[in-house]
């Protein structure tokens, strides 16, 4: 890549005063009306949303601007089984096994368990992964910075776009979730971040009318 000093420079793009605190204020208020669902409807999505929204997380910044992520996307109704399969496999045993009782008793008023028949149901996986270092066709490697905050950084735009354009999310994360590089044929570099379960609600989802933290409690001025 060119060095940024012989790029072409652009002007800043800002808005008046007024249209800034309003689209704040906006966007906020859409972000407030974004839940987690777990029942998805058959529905279909068209690919062009989904690889809009990919394209607006691609604009995330990242460490040395490595954009250290890559976002498998599952349609097919066979790997989607199999992925299901493999999840169901590692929830069983965390649900039965692994997971400490101080978790479980986190998790119950979530209402979660072992059976995720929603990475059969919702149209879209968009299953990202986190590169821990990147491989130059001829084998050598390239250090990636900042990894986890750049792919978590790029999985938020992610969810922010599937939400403005009006479709509905599950950040889901099989523990552990390993098999999703086999069975998804990612090379070595990569480790799997998250799966970002995408589509319409099904007809009967309700969503509780959850409070976030109020801001005094979670922000400081100095
Ligand atoms: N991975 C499990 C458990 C789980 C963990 C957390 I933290 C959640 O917020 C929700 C679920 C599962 O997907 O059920």
């Amino acid at each position: 890549m060119s060095p940024i000093k012989d790029r072409p420079w652009t002007e800043y793009h800002s808005y008046p005063a007024q249209e800034m605190r309003e689209r704040a204020r906006k966007f906020a208020d859409d972000l407030h009306r974004r839940r987690t669902i777990r029942d998805f409807a058959s529905t279909q999505v068209a690919p062009e949303v989904i690889r809009d929204c990919l394209r607006a997380a691609a604009s995330a910044p990242s460490g040395a601007n490595r954009q250290p992520w890559h976002f498998v996307v599952v349609t097919d109704p066979a790997v989607k089984k199999r992925l299901r399969a493999a999840a169901e496999i590692e929830e069983r045993e965390f649900y039965a096994n692994r997971a400490p009782q101080d978790w479980l008793d986190d998790l119950a008023p979530l209402g979660t368990d072992e059976n995720k028949k929603f990475l059969e149901e919702a149209p879209y996986l968009i299953v990202v992964f986190a590169q821990r270092f990147a491989v130059s066709a001829d084998g050598s490697k390239h250090k990636n910075y900042y990894v986890s905050e750049s792919v978590g950084i790029a999985t938020g735009m992610l969810l922010a776009a599937l939400h403005n354009a009006g479709l509905a999310t599950l950040t889901h994360t099989p523990a552990p979730m390993g098999f999703l590089r086999k069975e998804l044929e990612r090379p070595r570099n990569e480790r799997p971040f998250l799966i970002v379960v995408t589509g319409y609600p099904a007809k009967t989802v309700r969503v509780p009318d959850i409070e976030r933290k109020p801001l005094t409690t979670i922000v400081t001025e100095k």
